[in-house]
Order: C-alpha cells, then sequence, then structure tokens
C-alpha cells in the first residue's frame, strides 16, 4: 500500500485497561499491537487517541451505586453503557500498551474528560455536539483520508470511523488490527478476516 503525506493512522484506545488483564479487557486486546506499530512506521502522520476519564465520570458504574457493570441508563443525550471503572486519568490502566510505539505519534488526542458525557468517538462525544478539536486539526493539517485501527472495534473505532465520514473525510477501518468488546452481540471483526 502507497502512503501519501494526505494519509493518517488513527490508533483508537491501544491502552492497558483494554488489553487481557486490564479493566474493560477486549479479548485478545494486546494482539493489535504488533501489526499497529508495523503500519505506523509507514504513515507519516499517526494520531493516538486516549480514553481519559475523571473518576467522577458518568460511564463509570462505581459512580452509580445500585447499579452493575454493563446495564444501560438514559441521560439527556440517550443511553449509556455503565462500563467496569476503566481509563481514568493518570491511572497504570489508561496508559498506553507498553509494547506500543508511541514515540512517531504527532497528536494524542484525550476524549471522556467531561465528567457527565462519554465519547465514544474521537471527533465528536456522545453527544453528538462537543467537539474534540480532532477534525480541526486534520483539516488544517490537510489530511483526507483516515485509516482507523485499535479498540475497541464496535465502540471507538466504529464510532470514530462513522463521524470521520460524516465531517467529510475517506475513513478506512484495518478491520485485522481491531479487537471488539463483542457487548450482547455487538459486531466483531472476525479473526483474520
Ligand atoms: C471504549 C467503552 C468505554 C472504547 C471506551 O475505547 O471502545 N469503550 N470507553
Ligand atoms: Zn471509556
Amino acid at each position: 500500500m502507497k502512503i501519501s503525506s494526505q494519509d493518517a493512522l488513527i490508533a483508537v484506545d491501544v491502552q492497558n485497561d483494554f488489553c487481557t488483564g486490564g479493566a474493560l479487557a477486549v479479548p485478545e486486546g494486546e494482539k493489535v499491537v504488533p501489526a499497529i506499530n508495523r503500519i505506523g512506521q509507514k504513515f507519516e502522520n499517526v494520531v493516538l487517541t486516549q480514553d481519559w476519564h475523571p473518576e467522577d465520570h458518568v460511564s463509570l458504574v462505581s459512580n452509580h451505586p445500585h447499579r452493575r457493570p454493563f446495564e444501560t441508563i438514559e441521560l439527556s443525550y440517550g443511553p449509556q453503557v455503565l462500563w467496569p471503572d476503566h481509563c481514568v486519568q493518570g491511572s497504570t490502566g489508561a496508559n498506553f500498551h507498553n509494547a506500543l510505539e508511541t514515540t512517531r505519534a504527532r497528536l494524542v488526542l484525550r476524549k471522556g474528560t467531561h465528567r457527565d458525557i462519554d465519547s465514544y468517538s474521537a471527533f465528536y462525544e456522545n453527544d453528538h455536539k462537543t467537539p474534540t478539536g480532532l477534525a480541526g486539526y486534520l483539516r488544517e493539517r490537510g489530511l483526507k483520508t483516515l485509516f482507523f485501527v485499535g479498540l475497541a472495534f464496535d465502540f471507538c473505532v466504529r464510532y470514530s470511523a462513522e463521524e470521520a465520514r460524516k465531517a467529510g473525510f475517506e475513513a478506512v477501518v484495518i478491520e485485522e488490527s481491531c479487537r471488539g468488546i463483542d457487548l450482547d452481540g455487538s459486531p466483531s471483526p472476525r479473526i483474520g478476516a
């Protein structure tokens, strides 16, 4: 594949909490790391996203005393899954996986930082109104085609790719470099597909 200077690799949430042993482990999450490192070497433009919640974040189940993990509640912007506490700012779980090559990244975009809004997409928070600033960054830098890899395929990768298209970018998901949470049948890429 020939990669141009208008292409960017967006590696979504390759963090300890989404890997084996993490608080919200995606099955075999860490297996995407070698491929992402390999692909990343070919891109001039690499962006890493990092799920980065304050302790009192609305998506963390421990902030809802009578609820259980993976229950859904209704918020002003729609349904919200209550996730096991994960990616708390400054925690080990929120760090990038140790083996992830981070030195070449041009931008690390943190999301999910507003207490009252979750953010699956790297472009807009779950209210679909609050921008993260990523679209502006990519546009100003003249980037047009975005290649998505990372975790989780059925949440942050999926919403990021969908919103990238709505924002006018070309979006490609490299499925073999993603893994899914597979919550109640949410789609997961076929291994080796
Ligand atoms: C994610 C659920 C909650 C993700 C983040 O990165 O896909 N999923 N927070
Ligand atoms: Zn999260």
